[in-house]
């Protein structure tokens, strides 16, 4: 394992009162001495010292911290200095600290170190690259909430149920057929059942946990001059797209990224369906129909007052709005909206969150979930197995098959965590059973 000496600026380049270099890896401590003259390796004590480059010429005067392995984010010797923002100071900072041995750090390489030095699982460093890229409160609360380990247990858990389930086919391997022996197939085949129920209600909560991670698609179509121009930018609080009293205004699908009460979504503005002799509306209007089959939810936008054709819109994905309801007009169904008077706006936003977060939109804490497909797709292959399993369970079944596909089951779990380790599944053998052998 790579653990030489990194260095890399962790704060964002730019003008800033502070930025803050980061040093890890064998010998940092070396390195931060031939730049800071008074460094002292004092276990996270902040001390105030002057930095120099490689000629003894100042460069700053900062704050250094200094963190001894294993008890470093990264699990390695760290330094960090906090020195002044700005151009100069960090690049000079950092220059001297690769004059005086450090290499640039590779993007995530600090995480990465973190993850192979057991400070992290694999969750763990997912949520630190969510948290950073976190727009809304509830993407911040779950990537915070997989960091402090909830979803990392929540796995910790099933696999703790998988190797239970292993070395209770264990012992039926080593004394088969025993018919009076402490575990009755049945109970095997019921842990199976068990375990299998769990990984499918956390399989269930996918789809809602990536659309929190990735923000949910909500697609604003409708006929044209309903008014989704005016929406779309009255709901993101900007003019964003261009307005006009002119039919077919829009062309171009515009996305905008934006939150209704804490909740992620990217809001798609689309050309207005209908059909058209014009060759660029038409383009518009195909682009809008690739939008709408992909979207999360359809805002179908009804101009009040008018006729609401539903023009192939998905119904399980679609909440019609009656748009521009300031105008005087005999109401119609949907959720009455104005882009003019703003009145409406906040029900609509209500109704968004409601239907694509639903009982979790209520939720104050949130269940710990999965949110990416990778975590998805590793849960499925622990699930297939136990599927691949079931026939090998019961009396007539083969214990060593079963439990090889269980083993499989509980590697996918592995995988998705970060961590291999097969003597567990052996010590609890043992352990368990008292097998003795
Ligand atoms: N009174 C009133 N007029 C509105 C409202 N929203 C939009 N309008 C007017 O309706 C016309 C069409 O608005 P747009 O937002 O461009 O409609 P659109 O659905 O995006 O139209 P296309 O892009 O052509 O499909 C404009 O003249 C707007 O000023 C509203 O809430 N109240
Ligand atoms: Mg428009």
């Amino acid at each position: 394992m790579l653990s030489d000496p990194i260095a890399a600026l962790a704060t964002p380049p730019g003008r800033s009162a502070i930025a803050v270099v980061r040093l890890s890896g064998d010998g940092a401590f070396d390195v931060a001495a031939r730049v800071v003259p008074a460094f002292r390796p004092a276990p996270r004590l902040a001390q105030l010292a002057a930095f120099v480059a490689s000629d003894g010429a100042p460069i700053d005067r900062g704050i250094v911290t200094v963190f001894p392995a294993p008890h470093s984010y990264t699990g390695e010797d760290t330094v960090e200095f906090s020195c002044h923002g700005g151009l100069l100071a960090p690049l000079r900072l950092l220059e001297a600290l690769h004059a005086a041995g450090a290499r640039a750090a590779a993007p995530g390489e600090f995480t990465r170190r973190a993850v192979l030095n057991g400070r992290l699982d694999l969750l763990q460093a997912e949520a630190v690259g969510d948290l950073i890229d976190a727009t809304a409160p509830a993407q911040a609360g779950r990537a915070l909430a997989q960091l402090d380990g909830n979803l990392s247990s929540r796995i910790a858990q099933l696999r703790s149920a998988l190797v239970e389930l292993q070395a209770l086919l264990g012992y039926e391997i080593d004394f088969p057929g025993e018919d009076d022996g402490p575990v009755a197939p049945e109970r095997i085949a019921a842990a199976r059942d068990e375990v299998a129920a769990r990984i499918d209600r956390l399989l269930a909560t996918a789809p809602a946990g990536e659309r929190l991670r990735e923000g949910a698609l909500v697609v604003l179509a409708g006929r044209p001059n309903a008014g989704k121009s005016s929406l779309f930018n009255a709901l993101l609080g900007s003019e964003r797209a261009l307005v006009t009293e002119i039919a077919g205004t829009t062309r171009d699908a515009i996305e905008a990224h934006t939150s209704f009460f804490g909740w992620p979504v990217r809001l798609v503005d689309t050309a207005g369906l209908r059909d058209t002799d014009d060759r660029i509306e038409r383009m518009g209007v195909e682009t809008s129909r690739r939008w709408l089959e992909s979207a999360d939810l359809v805002l179908h936008c009804v101009e009040t007052g008018a006729e609401a054709p539903s023009d192939g819109l998905p119904p399980a994905r679609t909440l019609t709005l009656r748009t521009k309801s300031d105008l005087p007009a005999p109401e119609g169904e949907g959720i009455p909206v104005s882009a003019v008077t703003g009145d409406g706006l906040e029900v609509v936003r209500r109704a968004v969150a409601e239907h694509l977060f639903g009982a979790r939109a209520a939720l104050a804490d949130l269940e710990p979930g999965l949110s990416r497909a990778r975590h998805r797709e590793a849960l499925a292959r622990a699930r297939a197995e136990l599927e691949d399993a079931r026939p090998h369970f019961g009396p007539e079944g083969d214990a060593v098959l079963a439990s090889h596909h269980v083993r499989l089951a509980t590697l996918a779990l592995d995988e998705l965590v970060g961590v291999v380790d097969i003597e567990e599944v052996l010590d609890r053998v043992f352990r368990d059973f008292c097998v003795g052998k």
